[in-house]
């Protein structure tokens, strides 16, 4: 009997995928490689169904002789131990991001006269309208909130980007590129409390309460399904944030991020410029646990963010706190600098990594920006927050239209900058 492989991540299985396993019978024994799901996160977004969920489907299939993970995009080296006599795959796979798998499997399999069948794709399927219609359909709070645990198992870096309306939210959820053999997306939002103060017009000094903050996260949540970061300031009083806690968790935030400071807030990247007290270990340890016992699911991540750097207080006070936090039950560490370069941060980086009982690490490389995300993973870092982009890139080019308004007494030199009318009509599906 010959041996037939076939691969594919069987998320959302369809008639295209029976047709593939339907043709592989017909030339031999049917083994299909499921994508686990650390490559099917490392090439697009998280599967929905899990990998023991995704098996099970897939053995259910007629004519399935065996299921096996597959573990790298590449295919190779599940046909070096399998040596089929063919692989079979749609012939959709020609051109695009494909393209370079498809010659190594035909490279491979001429090893010992193995043959690439490709079938016909199937007509009238398609995963990106499949991925479309799921995005429309929304998500639910249980779904969501579970998101960013899952994508921090899966990922070796999980990338946010700041989101401040339900516009910006948008645009954090479908901005893709496509780049050799991946789409690369962000995997969720911030919602930063100087974009939020920012886009009100107000100062990010906690004068922006938690109800205004709320009515945000809201219009992010209505028109968006990835999860949700959420900027929470100092936390406020224990008591107080005890609320803000399960308020959040019962919208499906999947995480907030405190800050170990106390006093009238004021933005971390004035440093010493301004006056910045730090809270006491022992007080802010408290904070996270009355948050972490408020916390209904096990979902739900409270994460502890160090400013010892952001007041001068050095890497031996932070390593303290980072400590303290994580006896105190944090869910992760989020370790916040000012410097242009990276050099206290990849400090920390290199202590925190001795840790025993380290959780995920988050960094916001903002006044560090040349840092790449290649970089901060090789420090340790487990998730990168792009923290105010967006607002930034779009207050300039919003005043420089009022301004060109100005100086013409008319629209008409402005109107190269501006998306079209037709565009702005189609850009939110459903205004027609
Ligand atoms: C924010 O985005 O509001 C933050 C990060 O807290 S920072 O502005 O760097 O303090
Ligand atoms: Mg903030």
């Amino acid at each position: 009997m010959k041996k037939v492989y076939v691969a594919m991540s069987a998320d959302i299985i369809h008639h295209g995928h029976i047709n593939v396993i339907n043709e592989a019978r017909r030339l031999g024994e049917v083994y299909v490689g499921v994508l686990t799901d650390e490559v099917i996160a490392s090439y697009k977004r998280l599967p929905l169904l899990d990998y023991p969920q995704r098996e099970a489907i897939i053995k259910n299939i007629k004519g399935v002789k065996e299921v096996i993970p597959q573990d790298t995009l590449d295919y190779v080296p599940n046909l070096e131990k399998i040596k089929p006599d063919y692989v079979v795959h749609g012939d959709d796979w020609r051109e695009g991001i494909q393209k370079n798998v498809r010659r190594r499997v035909i490279d491979t399999l001429q090893k010992w006269g193995g043959e690439l069948v490709e079938i016909e794709y199937t007509k009238g399927v398609s995963i990106s309208q499949l991925d479309e219609a799921l995005h429309r359909i929304g998500t639910t709070p249980q779904n969501r909130i579970k998101k960013l645990k899952r994508l921090l198992e899966l990922k070796p870096m999980v990338r946010i980007l700041e989101a401040h309306n339900g516009l910006t939210g948008l645009i954090v959820e479908k901005t893709k590129i496509e780049e050799e053999e991946r789409i690369k997306e962000f995997d969720g939002m911030w919602v930063s409390s100087l974009c939020d103060s920012t886009a009100k017009g107000k100062p990010d000094i906690e004068v922006v309460d938690f109800s205004s903050r709320l009515g945000t996260i809201n219009d992010i949540l209505e028109v968006t399904t990835k999860p949700i970061i959420i900027d929470g300031d100092t936390g406020g009083q224990a008591e107080h944030f005890v609320f803000s806690v399960r308020s959040l968790e019962r919208l499906g935030i999947s995480a907030i991020i405190i800050e170990d400071k106390v006093g009238l807030k004021r933005n971390s990247l004035w440093g010493t410029e301004v006056i910045q007290e730090l809270d006491t270990v022992e007080n802010f340890a408290e904070k996270i646990s009355a948050g972490k016992k408020a916390q209904v699911t096990d979902d739900f991540m409270i994460i502890a963010r160090i400013e010892s750097f952001i007041v001068g207080a050095g890497l031996e006070d932070a390593l303290r706190r980072a400590h303290a936090y994580i006896e105190a039950g944090a869910d992760g560490i989020m370790i916040h600098s000012k410097e242009k370069t990276p050099r206290e941060i990849f400090d920390f980086c290199r202590e925190y990594n001795k840790f025993v009982d380290a959780v995920p690490l988050v960094v916001v490389p903002t006044s560090y920006c040349h840092v790449t995300e290649q970089e901060l993973q090789e420090a340790g870092v487990n998730l990168v927050i792009y923290a105010n982009h967006l607002i930034r890139s779009a207050y300039p080019a919003m005043v420089n239209t009022a301004r060109n308004i100005l100086l013409n007494e008319r629209a008409l030199e402005c109107e190269e900058e501006c998306m079209s009318i037709n565009e702005i009509l189609n850009l939110i599906p459903g205004g027609c």
